[in-house]
């Protein structure tokens, strides 16, 4: 049986992946280069720094790691800048109906993303309070597509990884899913989500009663 669901931030809970995307082109762009929306892709479910040295290989650089600290402090700072102006009006369709039937269904959530931002971020749309737990940046030691941070969730919540459904929008948080041994459920497209159990385009597309028959319950 299902007993609990595991939720990425970004790109799930709340569209943040854009403002990512802004904040390390604004970066790429004072060293010189561009990045695509189609490059940004494989930045999603990454962690900061991993994203800056895929970022510094497409541009063709070597910086020194001092100059890469400096790198991320400085993406860190124009990212904070527009998380800062988020509200609960930042909440993707469908966050908050799947909430109400999951709490009403005495199930258990847990958040699962690799951002050391997570819990500002979750403050400022208003939703710290709804997750039973929360496994941030601050508490792995290895980001997606390694299973750890789905893992601690549901260590956390004290289920089996076979009782857990994960909702993601990245490929390396699918296979993160998929490695820890979870259902997992892709928010985006069909086509580039191809390790999903199964594919809708937002949470809004989706109900519980849904969630829990694809899951055989
Ligand atoms: P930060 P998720 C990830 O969050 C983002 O998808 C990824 O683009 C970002 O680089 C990473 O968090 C680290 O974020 O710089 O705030 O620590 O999708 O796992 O919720
Ligand atoms: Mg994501």
């Amino acid at each position: 049986p299902i007993n609990a669901l595991l939720f990425d931030l970004d790109g799930v809970i709340v569209d943040t992946a854009i403002y990512h995307y802004q904040a390390w082109r604004r970066m790429a762009n004072t060293l010189g280069f561009d990045i695509s929306q189609e490059f940004n892709e494989q930045l999603k479910g990454i962690s900061r720094t991993e994203s800056l040295e895929i970022i510094l290989a497409h541009g063709g650089l070597t910086v020194s790691e001092n100059h890469k600290l400096e790198l991320a402090t400085q993406k860190n700072e124009w990212y904070l800048e527009l998380v800062s102006q988020m509200t609960p009006a930042n909440i993707l369709p469908g966050v908050t109906a799947l909430f109400g039937a999951v709490k009403a269904a005495h199930l258990k959530t847990a958040l699962g993303s690799v951002s050391k931002n997570a819990r500002l971020i979750l403050e400022r749309i208003g939703m710290i309070d709804d997750f039973d737990a929360i496994i941030d940046g601050t508490k792995i030691t290895r980001g997606k597509p390694d299973p750890e941070v789905f893992l601690k969730g549901a260590a956390e919540l004290e289920v089996r990884p076979d009782e857990c459904v994960v909702f993601e929008d990245a490929v390396a948080g699918i296979e993160a899913a998929k490695r820890a041994g979870m259902l997992a459920i892709g928010i985006g497209e069909p086509s580039v989500l191809t390790q999903a159990d199964l594919v809708v385009p937002s949470l809004a597309a989706l109900t519980l009663a849904e969630v829990l028959t694809l899951t055989g319950l």
